[in-house]
């Protein structure tokens, strides 16, 4: 009688467990399938029917981007203005340096820099908006431009804060990391990113992504 108990009691608490997993699932799919016909329906892209479905996620504190050979993880980030955020940056490359940059308006050749491959957005998303580095880790360079950077712990050759040498972007070695904390600032409206090491190379290849910024 004991073993029967036990066998019951623990088929019973398993039914359970299958019970609930099974409801998450259909709860899954069931969204997963109106995404797809939405997506279907409108041409639409399968994130933006996502978005339409659970709301739009927007990032806020501790907010990470991998960079890999060659794309971003994520390519599509959502913030909103006034939002304190900390942007944590890690290539997981084992081979190649990444850049991330944050602009719009078109491209241009920075004719100052010290090779005329390098590229830049025409306008600068950091232009103006206070930043402070929380931690560095095998930076090959961080070039400041019109960001102010409030603080620097660790001063070094790294870091370019000359004019003319480009966008707001730190430059990762293989496996390198660096914190941006900044509060998202009054620029609404759809931004890019892109890596422009090896001129356009990375960036043709889908090393790019977009921030949709919302108003406040
Ligand atoms: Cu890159």
């Amino acid at each position: 009688m004991d073993g029967e108990d036990r066998v019951n009691g623990s088929s019973g608490a398993d039914a359970m467990d299958v019970n609930w997993s099974r409801r998450s699932f259909l709860i899954g799919t069931s969204s997963v399938l109106a995404a797809s016909a939405i997506a279907l329906f409108e041409s639409s892209n399968i994130a933006k029917a996502f978005s339409a479905l659970n709301g739009v996620q927007v990032d806020s504190g501790m907010t990470k981007v991998f960079q890999q050979d060659y794309y971003y993880i994520p390519n599509q980030m959502t913030w909103r203005v006034g939002t304190p955020m900390t942007l944590h940056i890690h290539n997981l490359s084992t081979t190649h340096f990444h850049e991330m940059q944050i602009g719009r308006g078109g491209f241009q050749r920075d004719p100052n820099y010290f090779t005329d491959l390098r590229i830049q957005f025409k306008q600068d998303f950091w232009d103006g908006v206070p930043v402070t580095i929380e931690e560095e880790h095998w930076v090959d360079n961080l070039v400041t431009n019109k960001a102010i950077v409030t603080s620097l712990p660790k001063t070094g050759p790294w870091l370019i804060t000359g004019a003319g040498n480009g966008n707001f972007s730190p430059t990762l070695r293989p496996g390198g990391s660096i914190s941006l904390k900044f509060t998202v600032p009054n620029k609404p409206g759809v931004w890019e990113y892109g890596c422009f090491v090896q001129g356009f190379i990375h960036y043709a290849d889908g090393m790019k992504g977009t921030i949709d910024i919302l108003p406040a």
